[in-house]
């Protein structure tokens, strides 16, 4: 099937050096574009690019991409590529298809797939599902998104193999049949608008999770997300709206909350105890799309939610997004709760650091749009002095300046969108702002200014690659600034106020 295929490749980072190494093996012509010029790649990088060739791929480097000129047959793009670009579209108008390594990996395997998405949580909801289905033996492949491409582990799977798939919007993007078994899908607020160009393709892309599901796979959805619901509803109508003799083709669809009873799904109830109603096929299909007759039942008692140590509600709608693509797939009731109960937070999301003198320092890198900044501040109560700022990616930022507003005592605001943010919180009327050159900075003036009890927060609402590499070398910086303040006995008065 790819033998002698001619692919074109573009962005020769982790995901397309890996779909590049597997297409080679299979002896289809590859050649792999990167905007960015060979000298400008780090050493290991240059190495697995010379690799590539000396096994036949062509380097296409340092100009943007061409696939008509190579008579590309199939087109693998990087999540990070915008499918917008004058090449694509060229070679899409002659009817070239443009897919990416999630695609591959899944007509490569054939493996059955619990697939995340959502503005925020992916990697937690990832791991923790990925957690669950260990303990419970299913032996899956985690990867995609968090960080190892699925094309990497897909030629070892089969259909009897399981993979947990964190996936982004950019990859949602390029997926043509991908058919997840479970399909979870977290939240939707505004993120990537720079990339997506608005809201609504950003939306799109997104439900693409779901778009090649059949009536025997299951859609989980956030009963408390406004538009979640909405959307969901809709489609439990239309399923309904199908009528006698026609064939239902959207998936199931279960809810969880953690703040109503939906009909069906998952909630907490008033002692704390996390409850599972699978409902009826009725009410997970459409004829009776408000729950009435589930309205009575109890449900199953999972596990109580406290036993789940991450704070915030957000967290327990992680888990309870985690519970529910388990419950589906028969998993038994205590290897959730123990699989759970043990799981600790994944590293840069809401990792403390420590706490000195009275002072927690908590990092949450990777609270890199406005919704996630709101989430972690939301999910403490103590005094908070908040490190923002960075590549807003084009997102408002009214509604976390009224959430800093309402929660923080002190900001201190660093990077390219420090100064739209500054305005964003004075519109607020909230002055309690310090500007920072670097995050160093910004960390020297929250020891310095922080009293015993406070927090010291570093959740940015905002990317980090106007700064740092990524959001794992933001969080380093900070814990490595955290730990220098402190053992070299940072003067608490150092700081002018
Ligand atoms: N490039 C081009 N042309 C373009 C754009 C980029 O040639 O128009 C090149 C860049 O010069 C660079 C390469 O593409 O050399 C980078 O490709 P990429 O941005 O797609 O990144 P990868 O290294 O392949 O990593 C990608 C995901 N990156 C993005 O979505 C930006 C990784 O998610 C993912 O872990 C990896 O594939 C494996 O699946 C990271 C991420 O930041 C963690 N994701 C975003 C997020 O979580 O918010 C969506
Ligand atoms: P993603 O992979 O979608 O970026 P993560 O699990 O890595 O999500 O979490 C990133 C940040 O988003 C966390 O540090 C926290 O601030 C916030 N967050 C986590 N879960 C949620 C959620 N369910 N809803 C909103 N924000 C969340």
């Amino acid at each position: 099937m790819w033998q002698g295929k001619r692919v074109y490749l573009i962005g020769a980072g982790l995901s397309g050096l890996a779909a590049a190494g597997w297409l080679l093996e299979q002896k289809a012509l590859v050649c792999l574009n990167d905007k960015k010029a060979f000298e400008n790649f780090d050493e290991a990088k240059k190495r697995e690019l010379l690799n590539l060739e000396a096994q036949g791929a062509i380097l296409d480097l340092g100009k943007p991409c061409d696939p008509l000129s190579f008579k590309a047959e199939l087109i693998v793009a990087s999540p990070g590529v915008p499918l917008d670009q004058a090449g694509i579209a060229e070679a899409k108008a002659k009817g070239i298809p443009v897919t990416n390594e999630i695609e591959l990996g899944w007509q490569v395997s054939g493996a059955s797939i619990v697939a995340i998405t959502g503005s925020n949580g992916k990697t937690t909801v990832t791991s923790l599902v990925g957690r669950m289905l260990k303990a419970a033996g299913f032996d899956p492949f985690v990867g995609g998104n968090i960080g190892t491409p699925f094309i990497l582990a897909a030629p070892g799977l089969n259909e009897r193999s399981w993979a947990v798939l964190e996936l982004s919007s950019f990859q949602l993007e390029g997926v043509l049949s991908l058919k997840p078994k479970v399909a979870v899908f977290l939240n939707l607020t505004p993120d990537h608008l720079d990339w997506h160009k608005s809201f609504a393709n950003y939306e799109a892309a997104k439900w693409r999770i779901a778009r090649f599901q059949g009536p025997e796979d299951w859609l989980i959805l956030n009963y408390d997300d406004p538009l979640l619901r909405a959307e969901g509803h809709k489609r439990i109508a239309e399923s309904a709206g199908a009528g006698a003799g026609q064939t239902q083709r959207g998936p199931r669809i279960l809810w969880f909350s953690t703040r109503e009873k939906p009909a069906s799904g998952l909630w907490i109830d008033q002692e704390g105890w996390v409850r599972f109603s699978p409902g009826s096929p009725a009410q997970t299909r459409g004829a009776d799309p408000d729950g009435k007759a589930a309205a009575d039942s109890e449900g199953a008692r999972v596990m109580p939610a406290a036993e789940f140590a991450l704070p915030g509600r957000h967290n327990r709608e992680n888990l309870l997004a985690a519970l529910a693509a388990c419950l589906v797939l028969d998993v038994p009731l205590e290897v959730l709760r123990q699989a759970a109960a043990g799981f600790k937070a994944v590293e840069h999301r809401m990792e403390v650091v420590g706490e000195w003198q009275g002072v927690l320092y908590v990092n949450d890198s990777k609270a890199t749009n406005p919704d996630s900044a709101i989430k972690s501040l939301d999910a403490y109560e103590r005094p908070i002095l908040l490190i923002a700022g960075g590549d807003g990616k084009n997102a408002p930022f009214k509604e976390v300046a009224e959430k800093i507003a309402e929660k923080a005592k002190l900001v201190v605001l660093i990077g390219k969108d420090g100064d739209k943010m500054k305005e964003a919180l004075l519109e607020q009327g909230f002055d309690s702002i310090r500007m920072a050159a670097t995050l160093e900075e910004a960390v020297d003036i929250c020891c310095g200014l922080a009293l015993p009890g406070d927090l010291v927060l570093l959740a940015p609402a905002c990317a980090s690659t106007d700064m740092f590499s990524n959001y794992e070398k933001r969080g380093e910086a900070f814990k490595a600034a955290v730990l220098r303040t402190q053992s070299c006995g940072f003067n608490l008065l150092s700081v002018d106020a």
